[in-house]
């Protein structure tokens, strides 16, 4: 046996610390291949660029639904919209994701439609899951699960999904996106400990858009990087740019194949900005300047994106333009359609409580009607 009392190289550690510190990069803010591209076709890579539009189309819709009172809470994507694309889109169909709030361009990489999305945010009589929680969603049919309000709390879910997934002897891989914020929970650190110990295949990804409603990432830690964070539990940590699709999805894509063959987890911190408010109920014109908040705007990913697909011959403006309209129309039909399905009866605040109604819930519930049946008999019926 050894001596315990052993001095470790970074060679040790099996950490990469460049990888940590460094900033991964396929285009830089002017679509210029400054990295290596991803080995994939054209066509996948014209996919990922309409996904971000989508996501972009259907972000603004449910902003403005919201200020008109048709969707309760909104947390806006614009800006983020490579994070969630770049990473999802190195999934294979039967493995898992267990997505945060701000991550509508993941769903619409897993199949899910923006009508579905939409009955979700509006809680409309389509509405999957009755109303419940935050206007956030997940669907089992496409592997994904639903995001949690509390931040943070999906991270060991996952990893107990990705050592399941091991212990079956599966090739699934789990991925869970989180924001910065997230890396102070408990959940994180023991999430990351058990996934670093048991070699589980999942992959971390950290949506870092720099604030986590109103505090600043260098509030949240005094760690230079978040993907550094890693080294502690063993897990190899990369830090790329989040506005750069590209970066995201080749840095995923090795992270996925890696964990899919046995090589354990990987901790991604995805660089970004969040252009707009943490929710719609948050004003961040009282925590940073209009001036930051432009700055990052023009690192917009979706302009990068689009200029390198044009100079490599993949799109042109011509056929962009006919993207953003023709998805612009798609999905104002949807929002018209989905706008005028009925509303949720307020009794479906009962179902899903118990399998079976208790005896109480059932008096309640026929109190609720009572209540309903008056206010209308007064004229009051509310919405
Ligand atoms: C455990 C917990 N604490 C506080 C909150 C309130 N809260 C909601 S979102 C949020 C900030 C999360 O920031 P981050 O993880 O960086 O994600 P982002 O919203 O920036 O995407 C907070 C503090 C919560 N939902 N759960």
């Amino acid at each position: 046996m050894g001596s315990i009392f052993k001095k470790y190289s970074l060679e040790d550690l099996g950490f990469n610390v460049e990888e940590a510190l460094g900033l991964y990069r396929v285009i830089d803010e002017d679509g210029n291949v400054v990295g290596e591209e991803p080995k994939v076709s054209g066509e996948k890579l014209l996919e990922m660029y309409v996904f971000m539009v989508r996501a972009r189309i259907l972000d603004d819709w449910i902003l403005k639904l919201q200020r008109i009172g048709k969707v309760a809470i909104h947390a806006p994507n614009k800006g983020q919209e490579a994070v969630a694309v770049g990473a999802a889109s190195a999934l294979d169909k039967g493995d898992w994701l267990f997505p945060s709030y701000r991550e509508l361009g993941a769903y619409l990489v897993r199949g899910l439609s923006e009508e579905e999305i939409l009955d979700r945010a509006i809680a409309d009589a389509d509405d999957p899951l009755k109303g419940a929680e935050f206007a956030i969603y997940g669907n089992r049919e496409y592997n994904v699960v639903p995001a949690p309000v509390p931040v943070g709390s999906h991270i060991p879910l996952a990893v107990g999904a990705a050592m399941a997934a091991k212990i079956m002897g599966h090739k699934t891989v789990v991925m869970a996106i989180f924001g910065d914020g997230a890396t102070s929970r408990g959940d994180f650190h023991s999430g990351l400990n058990f996934a670093g110990v048991f070699k589980a295949p999942a992959v971390f990804v950290i949506q870092n858009n720099q604030y986590a409603i109103s505090l600043h990432v260098t509030r949240q830690t005094a760690a230079k990087t978040l993907a550094l964070k890693g080294a502690a539990y063993g897990v190899p940590g990369v830090r790329v740019d989040g506005n750069d699709v590209l970066a995201v999805f080749s840095v995923a894509s090795k992270a996925v194949e890696k964990a899919r063959n046995g090589g354990g987890p990987t901790l991604i911190e995805a660089l970004t900005y969040r252009v707009g408010p943490h929710t719609t109920a948050d004003d961040p014109g009282r925590y940073r300047s209009q001036e930051e908040a432009k700055a990052f705007e023009k690192l917009d990913p979706i302009d990068r994106y689009r200029k390198y697909l044009i100079n490599r011959g993949l799109l042109s403006d011509s056929e962009d333009k006919r993207i953003w309209g023709e998805w612009g129309l798609k999905i104002e039909d949807i929002v018209k359609k989905c706008y005028n399905k009925p509303p949720l009866p307020a009794e479906v605040i009962f179902y899903n409580v118990y399998s079976k109604p208790t005896w109480n819930l059932i008096e309640q519930m026929g109190e609720l009607r009572e209540s309903l049946k008056l206010l209308e008999e007064l004229g009051l019926e509310v919405e």
